[in-house]
């Protein structure tokens, strides 16, 4: 049998348990191939687990969390939007941008003209500034294809790109995310489209989960149920664009398919708040979207948390309305604009972040958790809400491996 691995002289952050950060000093994580085997302060390591030990790192003191789970992004996508930042500079709002035939759209055009090469690489090196934070799972969206040949293209860049990187990517079929030029004035028609490529792509293994953009510049409520029927006949969980201009009562509708989780929120009204919290819906709030669309409606932070919805945080990584790659950035606006405190920040990119995604098998560490872990120079977790502009991620350990470049001792 392969020796175990100790990990020791560090402080945890566990996010389990019932102390502030499931905090454990002088703490130590025994990995057994892919999973955290015991997890505790190093003087309590039971004598027959120490006596199988094989391989041993010090880390120094250093703080240790779990891996970070960037559960909504946008990764896959040709071009960019510069000058539409700079329109909406001079006046120019989101909205009007879409309805002009920008926005989304622009990027469509993009997409379809990139080669397979091109996108993966783009995507390959934003994926990598956002593992450099120790993102160790991420979430990507297609809805830059708008067709069944470029969705399929985008899932399947998804796929090749979780195979060839050390991290675990979940795909999302967002085909409901625009009206493709092909179909002007036949949003119906386009989401029975939607509706007969899912199929198609769950059979190819693209698809995980189902999302749409329930907007008034996206898809009415009526469109959004119709995919979300779709889903549920082939058995796919939902997760929904919700309330991030409007409130359409997207939140509530997505509640009664027992989504997820509902992201952006901005414009959540008390009954959507309501029925996320009877479904067990995760609130996915994105400041990086919120900062960059200069929205000033915030989320209802205190119904959110009277009502006991689950909050994560993610990067919406997309190059409309969210083109930042850092979720350490995320966790400090967060803090700034929503006065989350930096423990539910944190637990946001975390814990909730995996349950975002349907995972239960990540985003603590605890013992039979996957062994996904990050290593920062810091002292104490809430110096990851703290500092921005810089990274302090030195090391990260995905599925029990230490990810190179970082430096690979025993
Ligand atoms: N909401 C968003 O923030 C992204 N998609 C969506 O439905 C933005 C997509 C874009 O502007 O390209
Ligand atoms: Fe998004």
């Amino acid at each position: 049998m392969t020796g175990l691995t100790l990990w020791r002289n560090s402080r945890l952050a566990t996010l389990a348990g019932d102390l502030p950060w499931g905090l454990v000093e002088d703490g130590a994580l025994l990995v057994e191939r892919d999973k955290l085997a015991w997890v505790g302060p190093l003087t309590d390591l039971p004598h027959d687990l120490r006596a199988r030990v094989g391989a041993e790192h010090d880390l120094g003191g250093a703080l240790v969390t779990p891996g970070l789970v960037d559960c909504h992004t946008h990764l896959i996508y040709g071009g960019q939007r510069a000058r539409e930042f700079e329109l909406r500079l001079q006046g120019a709002s989101y909205e009007e941008i879409a309805r002009a035939g920008g926005g989304i759209r622009s990027t469509v055009v993009a997409t379809r003209a990139a080669s397979n090469e091109d996108l993966f690489a783009a995507a390959r090196a934003r994926a990598l500034t956002l593992m450099a934070e120790g993102v160790s799972t991420l979430e990507i969206k297609s809805g830059y294809g708008l067709n069944l040949h470029d969705e399929g293209r985008c899932l399947s860049i998804a796929r090749r790109l979780g195979a060839e990187l050390p991290l675990t990517i979940r795909t999302t079929f967002l085909g409901a995310h625009a009206l493709p030029p092909e179909f002007d004035g036949r949003a119906d028609d386009y989401i029975d489209a939607v509706c007969a490529w899912m199929p198609q792509l769950q059979a190819r293994g693209l698809v995980d989960a189902v999302d749409a953009f329930c907007e008034n510049i996206g898809f009415s409520p009526a469109q959004t149920r119709r995919v979300f029927e779709a889903a549920r006949a082939l058995g796919l969980p939902v997760k929904l664009h919700a309330e991030q201009l409007s409130d359409q009562g997207g939140a509530a509708l997505a509640a009664e398919f027992g989504a997820l989780s509902c992201d952006h929120l901005e414009h959540l009204g008390a009954a959507g708040v309501r029925a996320m919290s009877g479904a067990g819906t995760i609130a996915v709030l994105l400041p990086g979207a919120y900062y960059f669309l200069r929205e000033t409606k915030l989320p209802p932070i205190a119904q959110l948390r009277e009502q006991r919805v689950p909050i994560a945080l993610a990067s919406d990584h997309n190059p409309g309305s969210s083109p930042g790659l850092s979720l350490q950035l995320m966790i400090s606006m967060a803090c700034t604009f929503f006065r989350l405190t930096p423990e539910e920040a944190v637990r946001g990119v975390t814990i909730n972040g995996a349950r975002a995604l349907g995972l239960h098998d990540r985003g603590t560490l605890a013992a039979g958790q996957r062994a996904d872990f990050a290593v920062w120079e810091l002292q104490h977790p809430n110096e990851l809400a703290y500092w921005f502009g810089h990274n302090p991620c030195r090391r990260v350990v995905v599925a029990g491996h230490e990810r190179p470049p970082a430096p690979q001792k025993t």
